[in-house]
């Protein structure tokens, strides 16, 4: 897991990623994984992702050779309930990441990584989730479920600003959170999207658990060139998720 050829994928906890972002080439790395060709800011408009190699309607991308077994258990198995607090911090960055092999796509992101990091609360708990954009575009944090207007992320926050999402965990369930800034088919498209799940009081009953989440990701703003679980195509073909035989599985 500490190897630096099989870096962790990021854990959402207080203080994570702190001082990750554009003169963080050491913490990106950290938390991006060996697929992190370069870092930095990319400009905006389609056409600027590439895919080397198109495996045609209905093909598979393989798992960029480099990336590790464990690049994503942190999305995969998502924070046991009740182990996190309720304060999050994420730097939001623009960088190019692999998400099949040969597929380069210029991505916005939230903490380096597409999907973003996944928010977990009880219900009813008051999570705040601080964001600074170290990016060349204006971006926000749109959460599901039920909060104040002000916090609904419809506000676009300039590059270079911060912000902190304030909002009282609920209803209980899995929700999405993205970017909601215009044009909203863009931001989402690029990545910035993730996964918050708020567990009813006293938790869920226990269980092994993996979250899913599937990405679409283009090079001509309309079509998906490559789609991927959790960020990376291929990679449980490669690296098939572990689960006790025997046990209950939340997926
Ligand atoms: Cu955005």
């Amino acid at each position: 897991m500490e190897s630096s050829d099989t870096p962790e994928r990021p854990v959402t906890r207080r203080g994570f990623l702190r001082g990750v972002g554009l003169g963080g080439l050491a913490g990106v790395a950290g938390i991006g994984g060996s697929h992190a060709l370069s870092q930095g800011n990319y400009p905006g408009g389609v056409g600027t992702s590439e895919v080397h190699e198109d495996p045609g309607y209905g093909g598979m991308h393989d798992v960029p050779s480099d990336i590790g077994a464990d690049a994503l258990d942190g999305i995969t198995h998502p924070p046991v309930g009740g182990s996190v607090g309720p304060d999050y911090e994420f730097d939001v960055v623009e960088r190019r990441i692999e998400v099949g092999a040969g597929a380069i796509v210029d991505a916005w992101t939230y903490a380096g990584t597409v999907p973003g990091p996944t928010i977990r609360a009880t219900v009813g708990e008051i999570v705040r989730i601080r964001l600074r954009y170290l990016t060349d575009h204006p971006h926000n944090l749109h959460l599901h479920g039920s909060h104040a207007p002000t916090m609904d992320g419809w506000e676009p926050i300039p590059p270079g600003g911060e912000f902190v999402y304030e909002i009282e965990a609920g209803p209980v369930g899995v929700h999405p959170y993205h970017c909601h800034t215009m044009p909203l088919a863009e931001h989402v498209r690029r990545g910035l999207y993730g996964t918050m799940i708020v567990d009813p009081p006293g938790g869920r009953p226990h269980s092994q658990e993996v979250l899913l989440l599937l990405s679409g990701f283009t090079v001509d703003g309309y079509h998906n060139a490559v789609v991927a679980w959790n960020g990376v195509a291929g990679f449980y073909a490669r690296h098939p998720i572990k689960l006790t035989v025997g046990e209950p599985v939340r997926v």
